[in-house]
């Protein structure tokens, strides 16, 4: 074992909308890195998670869904996805297999169908790059291993994937030979980051993340896609605690209510499941201060931008 050289590298993780990649990503750390919801397009930019299999070092890149992307804020998203892509040793793209046999069979939903479509739109995009990625097919849990066959089977011809594995990263079987494999793909080299490290994303980041999801949350119906979160201040108190402040941001003067709640009851849901996880992130006493923003141009707000590592400029 100890004469085996040790590994290091890029692995990332591509697909659809809601294909299931921030969730395959916390499972293959074996922690919280990248922020889960039922929503699509949850993940904004991409997240770096830090697996360890054996004596290899995998740095998974956890991307936001490749989609048609409209929005100035869409278009950045998908770049930065691509990019992830274009900069890893290893490009597992991650399909939701319940979605694609939906959209396959008649009894697909609007869902489904765009899940598909963003599916073949990606198949395109690796055609183009003449590259080979590993394909996983996510939610095995949800299908028949029987219907599994003939849908691998017309994906694999294609000709733009290398080899398959059938997960299910909510549950956590095939993930395993998943990672072994991503391992043996790694080159040699020293690790990339220190041993105990899981995550590469600046804690400031992370917790506004966090709130992110618990809005996501309690309001995704209401509030769709339209609210951006910002740490405004990070301190470290004489006593050890954290003390965060953090603005979110919505578009139109119509959202702040939604926020706010009855009585500002949502708000302070949302600030109490934050708080709460937070504390157990860093470890200590968390004051946290949540105010909210009506900025219609957020969307448009260069520094944002730029605060996520997304090109502003993305085509
Ligand atoms: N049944 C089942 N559900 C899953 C599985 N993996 C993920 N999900 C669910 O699928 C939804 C989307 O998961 P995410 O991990 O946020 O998906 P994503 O690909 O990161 O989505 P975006 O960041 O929006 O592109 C969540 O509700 C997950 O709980 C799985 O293996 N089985
Ligand atoms: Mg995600």
């Amino acid at each position: 074992m100890t004469d085996q050289p040790t590994r290091a590298g890029f692995a990332a993780i591509i697909g659809a909308p809601n294909a299931g990649k921030s969730t395959l990503t916390n499972r293959m750390v074996g922690t919280k890195v990248s922020i889960v919801t039922k929503k699509v397009q949850t993940t904004r930019f991409p997240v770096r998670g830090v697996a360890i299999e054996g004596r290899a070092q995998i740095v998974l890149v956890d991307t936001p869904g490749i989609f048609k992307p409209r929005r100035r804020l869409d278009r950045a998203m998908v770049r930065s996805a691509w990019g992830g892509a274009e900069d890893a040793d290893a490009v597992v793209h991650l399909v939701d297999a319940a979605a694609e046999l939906a959209a396959r069979g008649k009894d697909g939903t609007g869902a489904d169908r765009r899940s598909h479509e963003d599916t073949e739109s990606i198949i395109a995009g690796l055609k183009a790059a003449g590259s080979r990625a590993i394909l996983a097919l996510n939610k095995v849990d949800l299908v028949k291993r029987e219907e599994l066959l003939a849908l691998t089977q017309a994906l694999f011809d294609t000709g733009v994937y290398s080899e398959v594995f059938m997960v299910s990263a909510e549950k956590g079987s095939g993930v395993k030979d998943l990672l072994a494999r991503l391992g043996a793909m790694m080159p040699e080299g020293p690790w990339l980051y220190p041993e105990d490290q899981s995550a590469d994303v600046p804690v400031r980041v992370l917790a506004a993340e966090i709130t992110r999801e618990k809005i996501y949350l309690r309001v995704h119906e209401e509030l769709p896609y339209a609210a951006a979160v910002e740490t405004t201040a990070f301190d470290e108190k004489p006593d050890g605690s954290a003390r965060i402040e953090q603005t979110i941001y919505v578009e139109r003067d119509s959202q702040r209510p939604i926020v706010l709640g009855k009585g500002g009851q949502t708000l302070k849901w949302i600030g109490q499941k934050a708080r709460e996880e937070l504390t157990e992130l860093l470890d200590r006493k968390v004051h946290l201060f949540l105010h909210v923003k009506v900025n219609e141009k957020w969307t448009e707000d260069r520094a944002l931008y730029a605060q996520f590592g997304l090109d502003f400029d993305a085509q």
